[in-house]
């Protein structure tokens, strides 16, 4: 008999019953998630053929090019939350402002969102992603304050991502180790696949811009030499798989072993990817499947951002790979 595993809807009734710390609240908004997810897998799917691939002219906050999916993927991911009474706000890569929600004292968390991670991949059928983080909020405080949450450790509660490739798998965590869930397109719901994933401690690959090789550091260069040549990180030649899409890349290093790097350079002194919703989501989900995640120097984890969107260098996998890295850096290479 094939086994047929748990809907995500059950899997989190389930654990709310059996994890306190699982908030009934929180379980559904992680269920909301799923639903978003399944409105912007069908959409990704079909974007070609309704006039959704391409510009739409503007600059996202952060200056990088905004296409039409990521203006789709916002709306539907806002609206999503907006009316669950439990979100008092939300920051997202395409929102230039934190947007504040609700202030209903039931609104205890706050979204931080990049709705469409890879969308450079959406007009060439790559796969592209969503990256989600739920934080509680620390005080009963007004909706004002909020952005000083961040700054006063408002408690990442839940994290996840969507990768919407050859099939959609939602992977998260509550802090009770990290999940993946795929969507069965036919039933219309998400079905553990992957349970209690753990990542390996090294493994064959490494994800970086190697366009952006001459302009990283020394120490940087020869530690992806090493890994290209086999060196003390992995014991054997590492193969270099980027795609362009943060989610994609940290899910396969995940599966299978490997690290994900996005260091300062020239053109990015504080690095490229944004801190609040990007590398703080995929380094609760890293740290839960027994990976790790940090700028270069400091866990991820521990950082706290000054302005929404802040972004920071990001060494993210194989727990050894980066020990690794670091001894190295602490040699000087
Ligand atoms: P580059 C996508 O914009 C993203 O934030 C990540 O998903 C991806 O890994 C990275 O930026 C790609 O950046 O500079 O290599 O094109």
């Amino acid at each position: 008999m094939t086994s047929y595993g748990p809907t995500l809807t059950r899997y989190l009734g389930d654990a709310h019953r059996g994890t306190p710390r699982l908030e009934a609240e929180l379980a559904e908004l992680i269920v909301e998630m799923g639903t978003a997810a399944k409105a912007l897998a069908r959409e990704i799917r079909r974007a070609a053929l309704v006039g959704r691939l391409g510009l739409v002219g503007e600059k996202n906050p952060t200056g990088d090019a905004q296409k039409k999916l990521d203006v789709y993927s916002n709306d539907v991911v806002v609206s999503a939350f907006e009316d669950t009474g439990l979100v008092a706000a939300i920051v997202s890569e395409e929102l230039e402002q934190l947007r504040v929600v609700s202030c209903a004292s039931a609104a205890r968390y706050i979204l931080c969102v990049d709705p469409l991670d890879g969308s450079s991949n959406t007009d060439v059928n790559g796969s592209v992603g969503s990256i989600f983080s739920f934080y509680r909020r620390s005080a009963e405080g007004d909706c004002t304050d909020v952005e000083t949450e961040f700054a006063g450790g408002a408690e990442l509660a839940a994290a996840g991502y969507v990768m919407y490739g050859p099939s959609t798998i939602m992977v998260f965590s509550h802090g009770d180790g990290a999940n993946g869930f795929t969507l069965d397109h036919d039933v219309g719901e998400f079905i553990l696949s992957h349970e209690a994933i753990q990542c390996p401690p090294r493994g064959p690959y490494f994800s970086a811009n190697l366009g952006n090789y001459h302009a990283w550091s020394d120490d940087l260069r020869g530690f992806v030499d090493d890994l290209i040549a086999g060196g003390p990180a992995t014991g054997r030649p590492c193969s270099l798989r980027y795609t362009g899409a943060l989610v994609a890349d940290l899910h396969r290093n995940l599966l299978e072993g490997g690290i994900y790097l996005y260091p300062p350079d020239e053109n990015h002194p504080r690095g490229k990817l944004r801190l609040l919703y990007e590398c703080a989501p995929m380094a609760f989900i890293a740290e839960q499947a027994g990976g790790r995640a940090t700028d270069g120097a400091d866990r991820v984890l521990d950082l706290t951002p000054a302005s929404i969107h802040q972004t920071t260098p990001l060494f993210i996998g194989s727990r050894e790979m980066l020990d690794s890295f670091e001894r190295r850096a602490a040699r000087g290479g």
